[in-house]
């Protein structure tokens, strides 16, 4: 197969996603285009943790202090190019209700997904607890054999001196290292690490799809 239009390797990524890992060895070539990539994943962790509000700072729409619970899930679009790379990136961001009563409900969205950022709040050492849950059942639902990559998120940093108990990033680091995922520690309120964490993300999937690739 021979790619040459933008078009036809976005659709072609799109294509991938929900399929063997043998239909993205199929990519031969990308001739005379940016090579594009449409990316799925989600955003998981439970509720309250600051998924909504990562999502939303990450395309551009500010931070607000009220907490609107996500129903089901919300969906946002936003176009990248990593860093240092001519790579861009499409992401199909899936932010998803993290309260208990929608669990059976968003194994669904864990389809097709390449990759997942899950959140837990640094102020409420439960949601790392959690956290480990939430990558099982991402790994467990997703459409790949493999682990799609995830990168672990301890948001809410701008709060850790506000409370006594708050969780240190070592504590993320050493959940990170059990579970074999990335880690980065955010705030959604005044932005910090929150491009990096897309960035991140974004890396591990260029990881993850190339071992893939050469595989078959
Ligand atoms: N101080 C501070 N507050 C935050 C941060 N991120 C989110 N919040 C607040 O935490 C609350 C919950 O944020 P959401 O983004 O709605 O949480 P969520 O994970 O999407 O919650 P569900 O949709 O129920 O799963 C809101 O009041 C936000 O303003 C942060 O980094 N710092
Ligand atoms: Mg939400």
């Amino acid at each position: 197969m021979v790619i040459t239009g933008k078009k036809e390797i976005s659709d072609f990524y799109c294509n991938c996603q929900s399929k063997s890992s043998s239909s993205l060895a199929s990519l031969v070539k990308v001739m005379g285009a940016e090579e594009i990539r449409r990316i799925k994943i989600v955003l998981g962790g439970d509720g309250a943790v600051g998924k909504t509000s990562i999502r939303r700072r990450y395309l551009g729409e500010g931070f607000t202090q009220q907490y609107l619970q996500t129903l089901g899930a919300d969906f946002a679009l936003k176009e990248t190019v990593l860093k240092d790379g001519n790579i861009r990136f499409r992401w199909q961001i899936w932010d998803l209700a993290g309260q208990p009563a929608f669990h059976e409900v968003r194994k669904a969205y864990f389809k097709g997904c390449l990759g997942a950022l899950v959140v837990y709040d640094v102020t409420r050492p439960e949601t790392l607890e959690n956290a480990e849950k939430w990558c099982e059942d991402i790994w467990e639902n997703s459409s790949y054999q493999e682990k799609i990559p995830i990168v672990l998120i301890g948001n809410k940093i701008d709060l850790r001196d506000t409370v006594n108990d708050a969780l240190t990033p070592e504590d993320g680091k050493k959940m990170a290292e059990k579970l074999g995922i990335g880690f980065l520690e955010t705030s959604a309120k005044t932005g910090e690490n929150i491009e990096d964490a897309f960035e991140f993300l974004g890396r591990k999937i260029i990881e993850f799809t190339n071992k893939l690739m050469q595989r078959t």
